[in-house]
């Protein structure tokens, strides 16, 4: 029987990546005299990896051949890291990023119904709390049984690490459990984890991906008069999740 529900963040609370990571990541390079720029194109190449610092690995190794540090590239790496990530958090007071249709509603529904809630994400946990007090609530991490993130798996998503780690955390087995993602990263995530009951909400960066062994593919969650649509699933299921 179904027991809680384990959410994804980055792309599927909120449409965090484009105006929010990427931005705080440009903003670290200039603040630290690097000419690295992320365009939305290249950003969208630089997602197949998660987790920031992993990230900008891949980045150096991809477009920046060339570059080397003085000492320690982790360090260095960590570093503009650290500085990305208090950038990331400013953006989420001023301007602020609204959550995607439906995100909030559920939550709400889910919670009057007795349902548990928890986070499973690649991101920093600072991150995680940012968006939540900012863009939902001011307790809105009290709402959640776990927050797992970041660094506390070694292996991000893909891997199943982080799902495993929360529904240990929980005490919960797959079968009691429907997980919300929003990319190929996130889904590979969910089935190696064990849970089959699996919804994606597709955004700009991820609609064309791979997502076979989802339960149903949608393009948002869909508010009262604003239906979402079903790209992939059962067929009928229509308007709101
Ligand atoms: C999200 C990510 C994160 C963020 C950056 O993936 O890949 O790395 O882009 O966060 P998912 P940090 O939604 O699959 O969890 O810079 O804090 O690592
Ligand atoms: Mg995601």
């Amino acid at each position: 029987e179904l027991e809680a529900l384990i959410f994804d963040v980055d792309g599927t609370l909120a449409d965090t990546e484009k105006d929010g990571h990427r931005v705080a990541f440009n903003k670290a390079f200039a603040g630290a005299g690097l000419d690295w720029d992320w365009s939305v194109d290249i950003y969208g190449d630089l997602l197949t990896v998660t987790g920031g610092k992993e990230r900008m690995k891949f980045y150096l190794k991809k477009y920046r051949p060339d570059f080397s540090v003085d000492g320690d590239l982790d360090a260095f790496v960590a570093d503009l890291h650290a500085a990305k990530t208090e950038y990331y958090k400013a953006l989420m007071v001023d301007p602020g990023l609204p959550l995607r249709p439906g995100v909030e509603r559920l939550l709400r529904e889910a919670r009057d119904a007795g349902l548990r809630l928890a986070i499973a994400t690649t991101t920093t946990p600072a991150n995680v709390t940012a968006l939540l007090k900012n863009s939902l609530a001011e307790d809105a991490e009290d709402w959640f049984e776990v927050i797992a993130a970041g660094d506390l798996v070694p292996a991000k998503k893909p891997a199943p690490d982080i799902y495993v780690w929360a529904m240990e955390q929980m005490n919960l087995t797959p079968e009691q459990c429907l997980a919300f993602e929003d990319s190929d990263n996130g889904v590979k995530s969910v089935l190696g984890s064990g849970i089959s009951s699996l919804l994606v909400t597709v955004n700009d960066y991820t609609r064309n991906q791979d997502f076979s062994g989802a339960t149903l593919v949608v393009d948002n969650l869909g508010e009262p008069g604003q239906p979402c649509r079903v790209l992939a699933g059962p067929d009928l299921v229509q308007g709101q999740v």
